[in-house]
Protein backbone atom coordinates (compact mmCIF):
# COMPACT_ATOMS: atom_id res chain seq x y z
CA UNK A 1 0.00 0.00 0.00
CA UNK A 2 1.34 3.67 -1.11
CA UNK A 3 1.54 6.08 1.52
CA UNK A 4 -0.24 8.97 -0.77
CA UNK A 5 -1.20 11.64 1.25
CA UNK A 6 -1.71 10.33 4.60
CA UNK A 7 -2.79 12.87 7.42
CA UNK A 8 -2.73 12.51 11.12
CA UNK A 9 -5.91 12.28 13.12
CA UNK A 10 -6.46 14.37 16.56
CA UNK A 11 -6.25 12.05 18.72
CA UNK A 12 -2.10 11.82 17.72
CA UNK A 13 0.49 12.91 20.03
CA UNK A 14 2.07 15.76 19.33
CA UNK A 15 5.41 14.72 18.31
CA UNK A 16 4.44 11.53 16.61
CA UNK A 17 5.76 10.13 13.45
CA UNK A 18 3.96 8.59 10.08
CA UNK A 19 2.83 5.01 12.78
CA UNK A 20 -0.33 7.38 12.98
CA UNK A 21 -0.89 8.51 9.73
CA UNK A 22 -4.77 7.16 8.32
CA UNK A 23 -2.90 5.95 5.48
CA UNK A 24 -0.21 3.29 6.49
CA UNK A 25 1.79 0.28 5.16
CA UNK A 26 0.29 -2.64 7.40
CA UNK A 27 1.52 -4.52 9.90
CA UNK A 28 3.59 -1.79 11.58
CA UNK A 29 3.68 -2.20 15.20
CA UNK A 30 3.14 1.11 17.24
CA UNK A 31 1.45 -0.16 20.46
CA UNK A 32 4.17 0.81 22.79
CA UNK A 33 5.50 3.57 21.46
CA UNK A 34 1.71 4.90 21.36
CA UNK A 35 2.01 4.95 25.01
CA UNK A 36 4.99 6.14 25.79
CA UNK A 37 4.57 9.51 23.29
CA UNK A 38 1.38 10.04 24.53
CA UNK A 39 2.63 9.60 28.24
CA UNK A 40 4.99 12.36 26.86
CA UNK A 41 2.81 14.90 25.19
CA UNK A 42 0.46 14.54 28.72
CA UNK A 43 3.72 15.60 30.39
CA UNK A 44 4.94 18.11 28.23
CA UNK A 45 2.02 20.08 29.03
CA UNK A 46 -1.00 19.67 31.52
CA UNK A 47 -3.47 21.81 31.61
CA UNK A 48 -5.13 23.13 34.52
CA UNK A 49 -9.25 21.45 35.09
CA UNK A 50 -10.54 24.42 34.05
CA UNK A 51 -8.87 24.43 30.59
CA UNK A 52 -9.64 21.06 30.12
CA UNK A 53 -13.27 21.37 31.33
CA UNK A 54 -14.00 24.76 29.32
CA UNK A 55 -12.39 23.11 26.26
CA UNK A 56 -14.38 20.26 26.03
CA UNK A 57 -17.48 22.70 26.35
CA UNK A 58 -16.84 25.17 23.93
CA UNK A 59 -15.80 21.58 20.92
CA UNK A 60 -12.18 22.35 20.88
CA UNK A 61 -11.02 19.11 18.95
CA UNK A 62 -7.89 19.33 20.45
CA UNK A 63 -8.17 19.56 24.12
CA UNK A 64 -11.68 16.94 23.41
CA UNK A 65 -8.74 14.52 22.53
CA UNK A 66 -5.88 15.86 25.31
CA UNK A 67 -8.55 15.18 27.69
CA UNK A 68 -9.28 11.60 26.42
CA UNK A 69 -5.65 11.14 26.85
CA UNK A 70 -5.34 12.46 30.21
CA UNK A 71 -8.55 9.97 30.60
CA UNK A 72 -6.64 6.67 29.44
CA UNK A 73 -3.26 8.04 31.37
CA UNK A 74 -2.60 5.37 34.30
CA UNK A 75 -0.29 8.08 35.51
CA UNK A 76 -1.78 8.75 39.01
CA UNK A 77 -1.17 12.33 38.70
CA UNK A 78 -3.09 12.44 35.74
CA UNK A 79 -5.85 10.02 36.91
CA UNK A 80 -6.13 13.01 39.79
CA UNK A 81 -6.82 15.57 37.44
CA UNK A 82 -9.13 13.49 34.91
CA UNK A 83 -11.67 12.65 37.74
CA UNK A 84 -11.74 16.16 38.83
CA UNK A 85 -12.50 17.43 35.01
CA UNK A 86 -15.19 14.23 34.89
CA UNK A 87 -16.61 15.89 37.82
CA UNK A 88 -16.99 19.06 36.06
CA UNK A 89 -18.33 17.29 32.89
CA UNK A 90 -20.90 14.85 34.37
CA UNK A 91 -23.66 17.60 34.78
CA UNK A 92 -23.73 18.15 30.70
CA UNK A 93 -23.38 14.38 29.81
CA UNK A 94 -26.26 11.51 28.95
CA UNK A 95 -27.99 13.70 26.57
CA UNK A 96 -26.86 11.34 23.57
CA UNK A 97 -28.05 7.87 22.00
CA UNK A 98 -25.04 5.48 22.64
CA UNK A 99 -25.22 2.66 19.72
CA UNK A 100 -23.28 -0.35 19.93
CA UNK A 101 -21.69 -2.55 17.59
CA UNK A 102 -20.76 -5.83 17.77
CA UNK A 103 -20.08 -9.12 15.27
CA UNK A 104 -17.89 -11.35 13.69
CA UNK A 105 -14.39 -10.04 12.46
CA UNK A 106 -14.77 -9.10 9.12
CA UNK A 107 -18.66 -8.85 9.14
CA UNK A 108 -18.35 -5.08 7.94
CA UNK A 109 -18.73 -2.95 11.39
CA UNK A 110 -16.30 -0.55 10.90
CA UNK A 111 -17.74 0.06 7.23
CA UNK A 112 -21.06 0.15 8.64
CA UNK A 113 -20.00 2.62 10.70
CA UNK A 114 -18.52 5.00 8.11
CA UNK A 115 -21.52 4.97 6.06
CA UNK A 116 -24.22 5.26 9.01
CA UNK A 117 -21.96 7.77 10.35
CA UNK A 118 -21.44 10.06 7.49
CA UNK A 119 -26.00 9.47 7.08
CA UNK A 120 -26.76 10.44 10.84
CA UNK A 121 -23.87 13.65 10.14
CA UNK A 122 -26.19 14.53 6.92
CA UNK A 123 -29.17 14.32 9.03
CA UNK A 124 -27.56 16.99 11.81
CA UNK A 125 -26.40 14.68 14.23
CA UNK A 126 -23.04 15.04 15.85
CA UNK A 127 -21.24 11.45 16.04
CA UNK A 128 -18.86 9.92 18.03
CA UNK A 129 -16.98 6.86 17.28
CA UNK A 130 -15.10 5.12 20.00
CA UNK A 131 -14.07 1.28 19.96
CA UNK A 132 -13.49 -1.59 22.56
CA UNK A 133 -11.13 -3.77 21.82
CA UNK A 134 -9.31 -4.94 24.79
CA UNK A 135 -7.43 -7.77 22.44
CA UNK A 136 -6.04 -4.98 20.48
CA UNK A 137 -2.83 -4.86 22.58
CA UNK A 138 -2.17 -8.65 21.04
CA UNK A 139 -3.64 -8.53 17.90
CA UNK A 140 -2.23 -4.62 16.98
CA UNK A 141 -3.49 -3.31 13.46
CA UNK A 142 -6.87 -3.90 14.29
CA UNK A 143 -7.06 -0.35 14.57
CA UNK A 144 -5.59 0.61 11.32
CA UNK A 145 -7.85 -1.24 9.52
CA UNK A 146 -10.87 0.69 11.44
CA UNK A 147 -9.00 4.21 10.42
CA UNK A 148 -8.89 3.63 7.15
CA UNK A 149 -12.00 2.18 6.55
CA UNK A 150 -13.90 5.30 7.86
CA UNK A 151 -11.71 7.40 6.15
CA UNK A 152 -14.65 9.72 5.06
CA UNK A 153 -16.04 9.90 8.43
CA UNK A 154 -12.73 10.94 10.23
CA UNK A 155 -12.67 14.10 7.85
CA UNK A 156 -16.11 15.25 9.45
CA UNK A 157 -15.90 18.13 11.28
CA UNK A 158 -19.05 17.04 13.36
CA UNK A 159 -17.19 13.14 13.82
CA UNK A 160 -14.26 12.45 16.32
CA UNK A 161 -13.12 9.26 15.94
CA UNK A 162 -10.91 7.16 18.54
CA UNK A 163 -9.46 3.81 18.77
CA UNK A 164 -9.54 1.46 21.80
CA UNK A 165 -7.74 2.29 24.91
CA UNK A 166 -4.23 0.23 24.37
CA UNK A 167 -2.96 -1.76 26.77
CA UNK A 168 -4.79 -2.82 30.23
CA UNK A 169 -7.15 -5.57 31.05
CA UNK A 170 -10.98 -5.33 30.03
CA UNK A 171 -11.58 -3.65 33.26
CA UNK A 172 -9.28 -0.98 32.59
CA UNK A 173 -10.06 -0.49 28.83
CA UNK A 174 -13.59 -0.52 30.21
CA UNK A 175 -13.61 2.09 32.99
CA UNK A 176 -11.90 4.86 30.41
CA UNK A 177 -14.12 4.18 27.34
CA UNK A 178 -16.83 4.54 29.76
CA UNK A 179 -15.52 8.18 30.93
CA UNK A 180 -14.54 8.81 27.36
CA UNK A 181 -18.34 8.72 26.50
CA UNK A 182 -19.21 11.12 29.19
CA UNK A 183 -16.40 13.58 27.90
CA UNK A 184 -17.89 13.05 24.22
CA UNK A 185 -21.79 13.61 25.39
CA UNK A 186 -20.14 17.36 27.42
CA UNK A 187 -18.77 17.96 23.79
CA UNK A 188 -22.05 17.89 22.35
CA UNK A 189 -22.00 14.61 20.41
CA UNK A 190 -25.77 13.62 20.48
CA UNK A 191 -25.08 9.75 19.00
CA UNK A 192 -22.27 7.32 19.85
CA UNK A 193 -21.36 4.57 18.61
CA UNK A 194 -18.94 1.73 20.04
CA UNK A 195 -17.66 -0.87 18.11
CA UNK A 196 -16.44 -4.17 19.25
CA UNK A 197 -15.41 -7.26 18.77
CA UNK A 198 -17.14 -10.42 18.83
CA UNK A 199 -15.31 -12.33 21.03
CA UNK A 200 -15.42 -12.83 24.32
CA UNK A 201 -16.63 -10.63 27.04
CA UNK A 202 -16.26 -7.55 25.54
CA UNK A 203 -19.84 -7.73 24.01
CA UNK A 204 -21.18 -8.23 27.73
CA UNK A 205 -19.14 -4.93 28.23
CA UNK A 206 -20.10 -2.80 25.51
CA UNK A 207 -23.72 -4.07 26.17
CA UNK A 208 -23.66 -2.59 29.72
CA UNK A 209 -22.74 1.13 28.31
CA UNK A 210 -25.54 1.30 25.56
CA UNK A 211 -28.72 1.98 24.79
CA UNK A 212 -29.00 0.16 21.64
CA UNK A 213 -27.13 -3.20 20.98
CA UNK A 214 -26.49 -4.00 17.10
CA UNK A 215 -25.15 -7.33 15.96
CA UNK A 216 -23.30 -7.42 12.62
CA UNK A 217 -23.48 -10.43 10.49
CA UNK A 218 -22.99 -11.95 7.18
CA UNK A 219 -25.43 -14.26 5.21
CA UNK A 220 -25.18 -17.84 5.37
CA UNK A 221 -22.60 -18.39 7.42
CA UNK A 222 -24.44 -20.28 9.91
CA UNK A 223 -24.47 -20.10 13.71
CA UNK A 224 -21.35 -22.20 14.20
CA UNK A 225 -19.38 -20.40 11.60
CA UNK A 226 -20.01 -17.01 12.96
CA UNK A 227 -19.29 -17.77 16.03
CA UNK A 228 -22.17 -16.66 17.44
CA UNK A 229 -23.20 -17.64 20.62
CA UNK A 230 -26.75 -17.60 21.98
CA UNK A 231 -25.99 -15.65 24.76
CA UNK A 232 -24.82 -12.93 22.48
CA UNK A 233 -28.22 -13.12 20.63
CA UNK A 234 -29.68 -12.52 23.82
CA UNK A 235 -28.02 -9.18 24.62
CA UNK A 236 -29.00 -7.91 21.27
CA UNK A 237 -31.63 -4.96 19.87
CA UNK A 238 -31.29 -5.78 16.52
CA UNK A 239 -29.18 -7.91 13.96
CA UNK A 240 -27.99 -6.69 10.73
CA UNK A 241 -27.25 -8.76 8.02
CA UNK A 242 -24.92 -7.03 6.04
CA UNK A 243 -23.18 -7.41 2.74
CA UNK A 244 -26.28 -7.56 1.20
CA UNK A 245 -25.71 -6.93 -1.89
CA UNK A 246 -24.89 -8.28 -5.87
CA UNK A 247 -25.34 -11.96 -5.35
CA UNK A 248 -25.12 -12.21 -2.08
CA UNK A 249 -28.73 -9.78 -1.31
CA UNK A 250 -31.19 -13.23 -1.98
CA UNK A 251 -29.01 -15.24 0.67
CA UNK A 252 -29.47 -12.13 2.99
CA UNK A 253 -33.07 -12.09 3.14
CA UNK A 254 -32.83 -16.31 3.77
CA UNK A 255 -30.77 -15.49 6.35
CA UNK A 256 -32.79 -12.68 7.86
CA UNK A 257 -35.63 -15.06 8.34
CA UNK A 258 -33.58 -17.79 9.99
CA UNK A 259 -32.63 -15.35 12.78
CA UNK A 260 -36.13 -13.54 13.24
CA UNK A 261 -37.45 -17.17 13.78
CA UNK A 262 -34.22 -17.67 15.87
CA UNK A 263 -34.97 -14.80 18.14
CA UNK A 264 -38.66 -15.31 18.36
CA UNK A 265 -37.24 -18.28 20.65
CA UNK A 266 -35.29 -15.82 23.05
CA UNK A 267 -35.96 -13.75 25.75
CA UNK A 268 -36.23 -9.71 24.53
CA UNK A 269 -32.61 -7.50 25.70
CA UNK A 270 -34.73 -4.83 26.23
CA UNK A 271 -38.02 -4.72 28.06
CA UNK A 272 -40.91 -4.47 25.60
CA UNK A 273 -39.17 -4.53 22.37
CA UNK A 274 -39.20 -7.34 19.96
CA UNK A 275 -35.64 -7.56 18.12
CA UNK A 276 -35.33 -6.57 14.60
CA UNK A 277 -33.34 -8.42 12.00
CA UNK A 278 -32.52 -6.17 9.10
CA UNK A 279 -30.22 -6.09 5.69
CA UNK A 280 -27.90 -3.59 4.70
CA UNK A 281 -24.94 -3.15 2.45
CA UNK A 282 -22.74 -0.70 4.08
CA UNK A 283 -20.93 -0.34 0.35
CA UNK A 284 -23.46 1.16 -1.22
CA UNK A 285 -25.81 2.23 2.05
CA UNK A 286 -28.67 0.31 1.64
CA UNK A 287 -31.04 -0.97 4.62
CA UNK A 288 -28.65 2.35 6.57
CA UNK A 289 -32.17 4.66 6.70
CA UNK A 290 -34.13 1.31 7.26
CA UNK A 291 -31.33 0.68 10.41
CA UNK A 292 -31.59 4.51 11.65
CA UNK A 293 -35.57 4.46 11.63
CA UNK A 294 -35.27 1.12 13.83
CA UNK A 295 -33.12 3.03 15.90
CA UNK A 296 -35.30 5.82 16.49
CA UNK A 297 -38.21 3.76 17.20
CA UNK A 298 -36.87 1.80 19.97
CA UNK A 299 -35.69 4.96 21.56
CA UNK A 300 -39.10 6.71 21.43
CA UNK A 301 -40.46 3.01 22.62
CA UNK A 302 -38.48 2.80 25.53
CA UNK A 303 -38.12 6.23 26.53
CA UNK A 304 -42.28 5.87 26.74
CA UNK A 305 -41.64 2.80 28.29
CA UNK A 306 -39.24 4.25 31.05
CA UNK A 307 -37.18 0.88 30.13
CA UNK A 308 -34.33 3.74 28.57
CA UNK A 309 -33.92 5.11 32.18
CA UNK A 310 -34.39 2.51 34.24
CA UNK A 311 -31.47 0.61 32.44
CA UNK A 312 -28.75 4.04 32.04
CA UNK A 313 -29.62 4.11 36.13
CA UNK A 314 -29.26 0.15 36.27
CA UNK A 315 -25.52 0.69 34.34
CA UNK A 316 -24.40 3.34 36.42
CA UNK A 317 -24.73 1.50 39.36
CA UNK A 318 -23.12 -1.43 37.69
CA UNK A 319 -20.39 0.45 36.71
CA UNK A 320 -19.61 1.60 40.08
CA UNK A 321 -19.64 -2.14 41.45
CA UNK A 322 -17.38 -2.09 38.68
CA UNK A 323 -14.78 -0.18 39.75
CA UNK A 324 -14.96 -1.37 43.01
CA UNK A 325 -14.29 -5.14 41.67
CA UNK A 326 -11.70 -4.07 39.48
CA UNK A 327 -9.77 -2.18 42.55
CA UNK A 328 -10.23 -5.03 44.97
CA UNK A 329 -8.95 -7.55 42.41
CA UNK A 330 -5.64 -5.10 41.31
CA UNK A 331 -4.67 -4.72 45.39
CA UNK A 332 -4.97 -8.32 45.88
CA UNK A 333 -2.77 -9.40 43.51
CA UNK A 334 -0.20 -6.43 44.08
CA UNK A 335 -0.20 -7.23 47.52
CA UNK A 336 3.57 -7.79 48.46
CA UNK A 337 2.49 -11.17 50.48
CA UNK A 338 0.41 -12.55 48.52
CA UNK A 339 2.94 -11.81 45.21
CA UNK A 340 5.77 -13.81 47.28
CA UNK A 341 3.25 -16.87 48.52
CA UNK A 342 1.00 -17.26 45.03
CA UNK A 343 3.50 -19.43 42.96
CA UNK A 344 4.35 -21.65 46.04
CA UNK A 345 0.57 -21.79 46.59
CA UNK A 346 -0.36 -22.68 42.93
CA UNK A 347 2.50 -25.68 42.94
CA UNK A 348 0.92 -27.35 45.41
CA UNK A 349 -2.62 -27.24 44.54
CA UNK A 350 -1.24 -28.65 41.18
CA UNK A 351 0.60 -31.43 43.00
CA UNK A 352 -2.81 -31.91 45.01
CA UNK A 353 -1.40 -31.03 48.58
CA UNK A 354 -4.14 -28.74 48.94
CA UNK A 355 -7.87 -27.86 47.68
CA UNK A 356 -8.66 -24.91 45.84
CA UNK A 357 -10.94 -23.61 48.50
CA UNK A 358 -8.13 -23.98 51.06
CA UNK A 359 -5.26 -22.21 48.63
CA UNK A 360 -7.79 -19.30 48.48
CA UNK A 361 -8.45 -18.77 51.83
CA UNK A 362 -4.42 -18.90 53.02
CA UNK A 363 -4.29 -16.38 50.17
CA UNK A 364 -6.96 -13.95 51.34
CA UNK A 365 -5.58 -14.29 54.99
CA UNK A 366 -2.37 -13.37 53.40
CA UNK A 367 -3.73 -10.42 51.77
CA UNK A 368 -5.76 -9.27 55.22
CA UNK A 369 -2.53 -9.46 57.37
CA UNK A 370 -1.06 -6.78 58.53
CA UNK A 371 2.80 -7.10 57.85
N1 LIG B 1 -19.72 -6.48 -0.57
C1 LIG B 1 -19.64 -5.88 0.61
N2 LIG B 1 -18.47 -5.82 1.26
C2 LIG B 1 -18.41 -5.19 2.46
C3 LIG B 1 -19.57 -4.59 3.04
N3 LIG B 1 -19.23 -4.07 4.23
C4 LIG B 1 -17.92 -4.33 4.40
N4 LIG B 1 -17.41 -4.99 3.33
C5 LIG B 1 -16.03 -5.43 3.15
O1 LIG B 1 -15.71 -6.38 4.15
C6 LIG B 1 -14.37 -6.22 4.61
C7 LIG B 1 -14.34 -6.07 6.12
O2 LIG B 1 -14.98 -4.87 6.50
P1 LIG B 1 -14.74 -4.13 7.88
O3 LIG B 1 -15.66 -2.96 7.89
O4 LIG B 1 -13.33 -3.90 8.15
O5 LIG B 1 -15.25 -5.25 8.89
P2 LIG B 1 -15.18 -5.23 10.49
O6 LIG B 1 -16.33 -6.01 10.93
O7 LIG B 1 -15.03 -3.85 10.99
O8 LIG B 1 -13.84 -6.03 10.71
P3 LIG B 1 -12.96 -6.11 12.08
O9 LIG B 1 -12.92 -4.74 12.68
O10 LIG B 1 -11.65 -6.59 11.59
O11 LIG B 1 -13.66 -7.10 12.95
C8 LIG B 1 -13.82 -5.03 3.86
O12 LIG B 1 -13.07 -5.48 2.77
C9 LIG B 1 -15.05 -4.29 3.38
O13 LIG B 1 -14.84 -3.56 2.21
C10 LIG B 1 -20.81 -4.66 2.30
O14 LIG B 1 -21.86 -4.18 2.71
N5 LIG B 1 -20.77 -5.31 1.10
MG1 LIG C 1 -13.58 -3.01 12.34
Amino acid sequence: MKKNKSYKPEWTPENAGEEFAVKIVEGVEYQNQKQSVSEKAIKRKLLSVDEYVNGVLKFDRNILARTITLIESNNHQHQEIAQQVLKNLLPYSGKSLRIGITGIPGAGKSTLIESFGLFLLNQGHKVAVLTVDPSSTVTKGSILGDKTRMENLSKENNCFIRPSPSGGTLGGVTRKSRETITVCEAAGFDIILIETVGVGQSEVTVRSMVDFFLLVLIAGGGDELQGIKRGIMELVDAILINKADGDNEKKANISKADYENALHYLQPATKGWKPKVLTTSALTGKGIPELWNTIKEFEKLSKESGVFEQRRKAQLVEWVHRIIEDSIIDEFYSNENVKKSIRKIEDEIIKGKITPTLAAENLLKLFKAKD
